[in-house]
């Protein structure tokens, strides 16, 4: 049969070649509009597993439905080669992290060559070579320049397996690095800084430009700023100090009843130096969690609220963990009858005292029965303070805010949860922070013409921790500013500093002197579609919008009118998820050669001859479940492969790979091989000049309408909402009606060829070999020269064109047909139609035509 002679694998090695070097289309040059598709890019680990796979089909699908449509593409492709995965490889196999990097990326480019991922070679970055990074260099002494890059002593992440800082995003919730897993510890460092907070109101407030992104990544973004408007109170001490607080609700400070410190506040630390029992406190209450109720009370100091002028009651001061050091002022006036967190941390600390709450709801003023504490943010004052008494509390927070100014006792402030990011890594792969410290200058920016600082070729690492240090021809130096011998910065720079500007790099990926031009970069940012894993949502994205922003703001980039924001789209493709089969019998997991694939869809256990219990689970070694894009590729072709991976799920979802459903495609596209062959059996006088409306029957017109509405609806899912899963299924039900338009010989085979062609076209994008064969069997069988591939224009023809003919046979109503207005205006094929059709057939097949005539909706024969 026909079918088993389409070899899919073949037909993929056959156009290989042609196909990577995307499509031929009609307005090759000159394209005004720009579409810049972007994959996040990958860390060359030397495989390509399967999430690479389905981001960077999306992606490859996405940018030849663009090229077909006339765009000017940019869909890049590069390495996110810094970092500690080759640093810790080369340790172990004794090579240089830069060998081996370099190996394990012609090795993923042989992979995307082979899922036919059409990429701008010519735009390739790799971010550990030199002239990448010597541009890294350059924007961090540009961050310099402008103050929002500095060394500050601080209480930092220390990763104690990696051996190196972390910044705050790089620490989960659990305390762990994102990398190694390792329980991060606190130290005091001098390190490197980056002034994201600078930025931080801008990178909050931009969110709501971002309407093309993912609501969960923009609140995550929101959630780790975490802009918070309020007040700043200083409240005055017994030891002549100030403790400044931060707080959200101004109008409970009649219920303040204690302050608490942070166990990093100066206060506390000054205390700390004299005072044996705090310093064990905070020792022991280093390791509490943020929630803990514990508190150590400063006998030493009290502290006055400065808008009570007349009492003099004083306030205890505590030191508490669960007030955080790096929020607000690392201090809070503690309001038990209005905070759940303050009002544990009373009852905990000081179990005798009472509550006292300032805030009451409206419907009642005696404060007595209010259950507490009293959170909610509605109700009036309860003060015995006249001014304040009985307002509302919105009223009573402004007049408060109003009266603590005029005693200079506080303010509106704002304030941020994010902090700076600090770059500095104690590790050698990466790239290295460009400064001199020199005795008399301080820190120096190195001069752009000693640019890149390179990193010394070290054949072997030995051990974690930063070599450079060692090294003392790459320490030692002069400084550039006054000549005096001085040494260099050994700390090298987070490699998610390599990736906040990548995408700029793209853009003009040659240029020796700039990280970019202004035209490059302002030519093709912002990315138009961004594609990635939800994992970044904050990181990443984070770092590569301040680094955006900062570059708008210093005119490096047009990007004022987007306020800086590089990602116009964002979307987050779900994970990949493998079929795990377990042993019912023994709950244990179940390797493929353990089962008899016999039936794909039903496999058993080979040694019991039961069925295993199935489920989708995240990919992992010791589950047996995971996939290989490359054998895939080689098991059933690339396009197969391409599609199915598109089929199984919306790109947003999880994807649950079970490769046995891939059947279904096959058979799709071995249809459209075959029935290409047919075509061009049935219509060997083909005219490629073909005009849709011309002489429709009815017929003829619903095809061409179903065909142009499946047409749309696929343009619509590209362009639009990205639901590339139902791409697939439309290119199959345009395949069933064209197969079944074919079958039926009522519909004209120049229309159905026509439909044919803008199918082939449809399906290039996500099947692009099978496109190419099936295009050549139409060009060779029928003669044709059809080279050039643009994108279907779909037009639905209007049903009031219909006319709703009545056929006269000798003088007898016999029949109606329904057809276009313009049926008749070619009278030869007109008959010949009508003739073809089923009720011509019955009255008219064998009959002598003497005469025809052909008058607005009749049609009369004269026969005999
Ligand atoms: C008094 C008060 C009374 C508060 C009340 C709340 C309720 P958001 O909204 O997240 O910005 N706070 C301030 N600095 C803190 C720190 N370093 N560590 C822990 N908590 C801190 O939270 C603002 C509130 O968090 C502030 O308002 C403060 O408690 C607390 F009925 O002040 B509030
Ligand atoms: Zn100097």
């Amino acid at each position: 049969s026909l079918s088993s002679a389409v070899d899919l694998i073949s037909i993929g090695d056959k156009w290989k070649t042609k196909v990577l070097e995307g499509p031929t289309i009609l307005n090759d040059k000159g394209a005004e509009k720009k579409m810049y598709i972007l994959s996040m890019f990958p860390y060359p680990s030397g495989i390509l597993h399967i999430g690479h796979l389905r981001v960077y089909t999306i992606t490859d699908a996405l940018n030849r439905f663009y090229k077909l449509n006339g765009f000017n593409v940019v869909h890049p492709m590069g390495w996110d080669a810094f970092g500690l995965p080759a640093e810790n490889a080369a340790i172990e196999r004794k090579v240089n992290p830069a060998t081996w990097t370099m190996q394990n990326i012609s090795k993923m480019r042989v992979q995307l060559d082979n899922m036919l991922a059409d990429l701008d070679w010519d735009r390739e970055v790799t971010t550990c070579n030199p002239d990448y990074y010597k541009h890294t260099q350059k924007l961090f002494l540009e961050l310099f320049k402008h103050g929002l890059a500095y060394q500050k002593d601080a209480e930092i992440n220390w990763d104690p397996i990696d051996q190196t800082v972390l910044a705050n995003e790089q620490v989960d919730s659990q305390g762990r690095s994102w990398r190694s897993g390792a329980l991060v510890e606190k130290r005091q460092l001098n390190q490197w800084f980056l002034g994201i907070t600078k930025f931080a109101h801008s990178l909050q407030e931009d969110l709501n430009l971002l309407k093309d992104w993912p609501q969960n990544v923009k609140t995550m973004q929101k959630n780790w700023i975490g802009e918070s408007y309020g007040t700043e109170i200083n409240f005055p001490c017994s030891t002549g100090r100030v403790i400044k607080v931060f707080t959200t609700r101004a109008e409970t400070i009649f219920s303040a009843q204690y302050l608490a410190l942070s166990l990093d506040h100066p206060i506390t630390k000054e205390v700390a130096s004299i005072d044996d029992d705090l310093r064990q406190f905070l020792d022991m209450a280093k390791s509490l969690p943020d929630d803990s109720k514990i508190g150590f009370l400063l006998k030493g100091i009290k502290a006055k609220n400065p808008i009570l002028k007349t009492t003099e009651e004083t306030l205890p001061v505590f030191v508490a963990p669960y007030v955080l050091g790096s929020y607000g002022h690392g201090a809070v006036m503690g309001c038990p009858a209005h905070d759940e967190r303050d009002y544990k941390f009373w009852k905990h600390n000081m179990p005798e005292k009472d509550v006292c709450p300032s805030v009451i709801p409206l419907e009642s003023n005696v404060a007595t029965d209010l259950a507490l504490p009293y959170v909610q943010k509605s109700g009036i004052l309860n003060s015995s303070t006249a001014q304040f008494a009985g307002l509302e509390i919105d009223r009573a927070r402004a007049k408060i805010i109003e009266e603590l100014e005029s005693l200079d006792a506080g303010k509106h402030t704002v304030t941020y949860k994010v902090r700076d990011w600090l770059v500095s890594r104690q590790r050698y792969w990466g790239a290295p922070i460009p400064i001199i410290h020199c005795e008399s200058c301080g820190p120096v920016a190195v001069p752009d013409d000693q640019l890149p600082v390179k990193l010394p070729n070290i054949e072997g690492l030995a051990t974690k921790g930063n070599p450079l240090r060692g090294i003392d021809e790459f320490v030692n130096t002069k400084c550039p500013s006054c000549g005096s011998p001085a040494k260099r910065e050994t700390d090298t720079m987070d490699t998610f500093m390599d990736s906040s500007w990548y995408f700029f790099r793209y853009t003009d990926p040659k240029n020796e002197k700039q990280p970019f031009s202004h035209e490059a970069a302002s030519k093709y940012l912002p990315v138009d579609i961004y594609i990635g894993g939800i994992e970044h949502a904050i990181l990443h994205l984070l770092y590569s919008r301040f680094i955006s922003k900062f570059l708008a703001s210093i005119g490096k980039w047009d990007g004022n009118e987007v306020k800086g924001e590089p990602f116009k789209r964002l979307v987050t493709q779900g994970m990949v998820h493998g079929r795990t089969m377990v042993d019912s019998q023994t709950g244990r997991f179940l390797k493929s050669e353990e089962l008899d694939f016999g039936d794909p869809l039903n496999p058993v256990i080979k040694a019991t001859g039961m069925k295993p219990l199935v489920s989708f689970e995240k990919m992992s070694k010791s589950k047996y479940n995971g996939a290989d894009p490359d054998k895939c590729i080689s098991d059933h072709g690339p396009d197969a492969t391409r599609a199915h991976v598109l089929f199984q799920a919306p790109v947003n979802d999880v994807l649950s790979w079970d490769e046995s459903k891939i059947i279904g495609i096959e058979r799709w596209l071995t249809r459209i091989i075959t029935l290409a062959i047919r075509i061009t059996k049935q219509a060997p006088d083909y005219n490629e000049h073909f005009a849709a409306s011309t002489a429709m029957t009815g017929k003829e017109i619903s095809f061409h309408n179903e065909v142009q509405k499946l047409l749309q609806a696929i343009t619509d899912s590209f362009s639009e909402s990205l639901s590339l899963n139902t791409v697939i299924s439309d290119y199959m039900k345009l395949t069933n009606a064209i197969e079944a338009a074919l079958k039926s010989r009522e519909i004209r085979t120049d229309l159905v060829l026509h439909s044919f062609k803008d199918l082939i076209t449809a399906i290039y994008p996500v099947t692009p070999t099978i496109s190419e064969e099936a295009r050549e069997i139409l060009n060779v069988n029928l003669n044709l020269k059809w080279n050039l591939y643009q994108w279907p224009k779909p037009q639905l023809l209007q049903e009031q064109q219909l006319v709703k003919y009545q056929v006269v046979v000798n003088g007898k109503m016999r029949f109606t047909y329904v057809a276009d207005k313009s049926f008749i205006d070619n009278r030869d094929s007109a008959i010949k139609i009508l003739l073809n059709s089923s009720d011509g057939q019955r009255y008219l097949a064998g009959k002598t035509i003497k005469n025809t005539i052909m008058k607005k909706k009749v049609i009369s024969f004269v026969v005999t």
